[in-house]
C-alpha cells in the first residue's frame, strides 16, 4: 500500500516525508495549495478538520498532526529503515523529550520567523519587526540550550540520530534558506556541526529535490 501525503510543498508536510524516506515507506504526494484556499475545501476539511498540512492515507486509515504521523512511522516499522526512537526505554524518552522541546520551544519562534519573513505579503499584510526581533532573540536562547546540549551528544537525544533532530529539518531549512538567518545556526559552533550532519543525509537531500 503506497502512503498518500497531502500538501508536499510545505515545511511540516516535508517532516513527514523525510521520516518516510528514512524508513523506507513508499508514498506519494496528493499538491494542496494553501494559497489558493484548497485547504479550507469540503473534501480537505473531512480529512483534516482544522485545514492544515500534512494528512496522511494509509489505505483506509487517517492520519493528520505531522509529528503524529513521523511517531506512527517510526514504531510501525521500528526495524525498517533508520531506527528512529532509540534502543531502549531511556533513550526513548529522550527521543521524546526532545522531540516536545521541538514542538514547543523551537517551532514557535521559527514559525512566527517564517511567517512574518516568507509568508506576510501571500497572507496579505506587512512583516512586523517587532515580532521579527523578539523571536528571533527567543528562537537564539533556544538555541544556546542546544549549543550545551549539543557539546555533549552527537545528536539531541544521544549518539544517533532520531526523530527529534529530524523534527527540525524542514523550518530550520527555511532559516537557513530564504530567510536568510543562517547566522543563528553557524554562530554556535555544535549546533552548526549538527545542523550540517543531519541537514545532508540522502534523505533530507532528496526532499530538497522534490
Ligand atoms: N501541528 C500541525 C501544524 C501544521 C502546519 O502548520 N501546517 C501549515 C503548513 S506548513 C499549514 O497547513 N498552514 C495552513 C493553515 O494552518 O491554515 C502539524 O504539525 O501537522
Amino acid at each position: 500500500m503506497v502512503v498518500k501525503v497531502y500538501g508536499p510543498a510545505y515545511a511540516s508536510p516535508k517532516r513527514v516525508i523525510v521520516c518516510l524516506i528514512e524508513k523506507g515507506i513508499e508514498f506519494e504526494t496528493v499538491p494542496v495549495d494553501l494559497v489558493k484556499g484548497e485547504h479550507r475545501s469540503p473534501e480537505y476539511l473531512k480529512l483534516q478538520p482544522f485545514g492544515s498540512l500534512p494528512v496522511i492515507q494509509d489505505g483506509d486509515y487517517t492520519l493528520y498532526e505531522s509529528r503524529a504521523i513521523i511517531r506512527y512511522y517510526a514504531e510501525k516499522y521500528k526495524s525498517q529503515g533508520t531506527d528512529l526512537l532509540g534502543n531502549t526505554i531511556e533513550e526513548r524518552g529522550l527521543v521524546e523529550q526532545w522531540l516536545e522541546v521541538e514542538a514547543h520551544n523551537y517551532h514557535p519562534h521559527i514559525y512566527n520567523l517564517t511567517i512574518q519573513i516568507l509568508f506576510s505579503s501571500a497572507l496579505g499584510f506587512l512583516p512586523d519587526e517587532k515580532i521579527i526581533k523578539e523571536s528571533e532573540e527567543k528562537l537564539g536562547k533556544v538555541l544556546d540550550v542546544y549549543e550545551e546540549r549539543l557539546s555533549k551528544s552527537k545528536y539531541l537525544a544521544g549518539d544517533s540520530f532520531s526523530l527529534a533532530d529530524l523534527s527540525h529539518l524542514p523550518f530550520t531549512q527555511y532559516l537557513v534558506g530564504p530567510m536568510q538567518k543562517e547566522y543563528l545556526i553557524r554562530e554556535r559552533k555544535h549546533v552548526s556541526a549538527w545542523w550540517d550532519d543531519i541537514s545532508n543525509r540522502p534523505s533530507w537531500k532528496k526532499v530538497l529535490e522534490l
